[in-house]
């Protein structure tokens, strides 16, 4: 196979605070991940992206950083990042780290110094504004997470922008400053290891308070990502540059020979035929150039899980083993959230556990994303499941245990072992799958493709259906699929692999 090692790739999101805790404190870490990334070698993944490992008061868990240069003492040190590195390089696994360009944390020394006086030249690396006599804000922005984007500097008696929570104070990409600084930070990590840099809200650095609502892609951004493009092109092997852009046509804007090679961003599609054909051929159409392909993903550390989300329970998981096979099949890279392959679900946690500041800053109208983010269950029987000796920073539901990854390795009918053979075999047949796919007229709620050899059809109803087609049964998500004389049938809610080499 030619091309740079990310085309194609299957990449895993790790939550390193829920993903495994190395010293009892009920807090995921990264000398826990370092010996369980031969689980994700086993599981057969290419990449792994950490999320946000840097000091930080954790207001927005990681998203809000303290210190782009170091790591939080609550998950290690920075000999613990160059060990999970070289462990994962020895395994032939990437590392992604996540970058997060468009604000900082309160706690940050740059905001700090920006705060001490209205004077102080680090004031410019923040959107300031001087409030109007009556005591609004500078505009009206609201935040992501609820309420007013502007907080008043107590001290200054200025207003300083933040589209997420009071504690991220944005960045003023117009200053050179700050875009200079951060190219010190991308250097830094490369040269430490890491394969590459998820971007957090790559698109929103550049903004004008002036202007009626917080645009993105102003052109400006383009060429931050140009120079780090360059930055990243000095370093062997290759390095990756992955945004977290939104919408696939402005996800084409940025993947681009000198800017991005990728773009990760979740736009939860229904169970539901139509729903998803439009989907896959918007993006397909969006990013279709030579050596460009969408990323498919169906959950991450933002969104419900999609087990839950497609209905829950044993017929939730039946549907995500489908949706697994139809991504898997397409052309592209493919993005697991960490517990995906062990058919988490999304967990109703009591209000007094939840952190999210989605829930903190809506008082509760909105629940926010912590169900997503319960620790991953290790070891059945044991204590939090294996995760930690303490309860965890999120507590575990009852029976969290039954899909703990032992239990889970040792079953030939697990969710994770049909995770292991479908991406197994899409590393064996990716030699043969051209970079297009071909859709093959179906019956309504029913989706049929064809990649060459690889035909992929999906039963989205809650009947049994059939669909003529030729080839050997490659992998079924249902046991019941069955393929003979030509005809494939296929249960309700579930998804077939068709093989059709030498089958003429
Ligand atoms: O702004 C949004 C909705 O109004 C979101 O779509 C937002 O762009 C997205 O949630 C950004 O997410 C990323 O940055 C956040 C962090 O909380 C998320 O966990 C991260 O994935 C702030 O850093
Ligand atoms: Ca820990």
């Amino acid at each position: 196979m030619t091309g740079p090692w990310w085309r194609g790739a299957v990449f895993y999101e790790i939550y390193v605070r829920s993903f495994a805790d190395s010293n009892d404190d009920g807090i995921g870490d990264l000398p826990g991940i370092t010996p369980r990334l031969d689980y994700l070698k086993r599981l057969g993944v290419d990449a792994v992206w950490l999320t946000p490992f840097y000091p930080s008061p954790q207001k927005d868990h990681g998203y809000d950083v303290a210190d782009y240069y170091d790591v939080n003492p609550e998950y290690g040190t920075l000999q613990d990042f160059d060990r999970l590195t070289q462990r994962a390089h020895e395994l032939g696994l990437k590392v992604l780290v996540d970058l997060v360009p468009n604000h900082t944390s309160d706690q940050h020394r740059w905001f700090q110094a920006a705060i001490s006086s209205p004077d102080d030249p680090h004031r410019a690396f923040y959107h300031f504004a001087v409030a109007p006599a009556d005591g609004s804000p500078p505009n009206n922005w609201r935040s992501a997470f609820g309420g007013p984007a502007w907080e008043r500097d107590e001290k200054g008696g200025a207003w300083y922008l933040h589209l997420f929570a009071p504690e991220q104070p944005d960045l003023n990409w117009w200053n050179p400053e700050v875009r200079t600084e951060f190219e010190q930070i991308l250097k830094f990590w490369l040269d430490r290891g890491a394969d590459g840099y998820r971007i957090d809200v790559a698109s929103a650095l550049f903004k004008r308070p002036e202007s009626p609502s917080p645009a993105r892609d102003l052109p400006e951004v383009h060429d931050v990502y140009r120079r780090w493009r360059n930055l990243a092109d000095a370093y062997r092997p290759e390095r990756v540059l992955v945004g977290e852009i939104f919408g696939s046509q402005r996800q084409a804007r940025y993947i681009q020979p000198d800017q991005l090679n990728l773009a990760f961003a979740l736009i939860p599609v229904p169970w539901n035929a139509n729903r998803w054909k439009r989907w896959i051929e918007d993006d397909m159409h969006a990013l279709h150039r030579p050596g460009v392909a969408p990323t498919w993903d169906l959950s991450n550390h933002d969104v419900i899980r999609h087990v839950t989300r497609f209905g829950g329970g044993s017929l939730g998981r039946r549907r995500a083993r489908a949706a697994l096979l139809l991504l898997l099949g397409l052309p592209g890279q493919v993005l697991l959230f960490q517990g995906d392959e062990l058919g988490l679900e999304e967990v109703d946690l009591p209000p007094e556990a939840r952190q999210d500041p989605i829930f903190i800053h809506t008082q509760g109208r909105y629940l926010g994303r912590d169900g997503c983010r319960v620790p991953l269950p290790w070891l059945k029987g044991a204590a939090n499941a294996g995760f930690s000796a303490v309860e965890p920073w999120l507590p575990m539901p009852p029976g969290w245990d039954r899909s703990a990854v032992a239990t889970e390795e040792a079953s030939a009918t697990s969710m994770l072992t049909f995770y292991k053979r479908a991406i197994a075999l899409r590393r064996r047949l990716s030699p043969w799958l051209p970079p297009e796919i071909r859709w093959v007229p179906a019956k309504a709620g029913t989706l049929v493709y064809r990649r060459e050899r690889l035909s992929v059809a999906c039963n989205f109803q809650a009947r049994l259906v059939r669909i003529p087609v030729r080839g050997r049964l490659a992998l079924a998500t249902a046991p019941l699929a069955r393929l003979k004389d030509g005809w494939l049938t296929l249960p309700p809610n579930s998804a077939a692999w068709v093989d059709s080499a030498g089958a003429g």
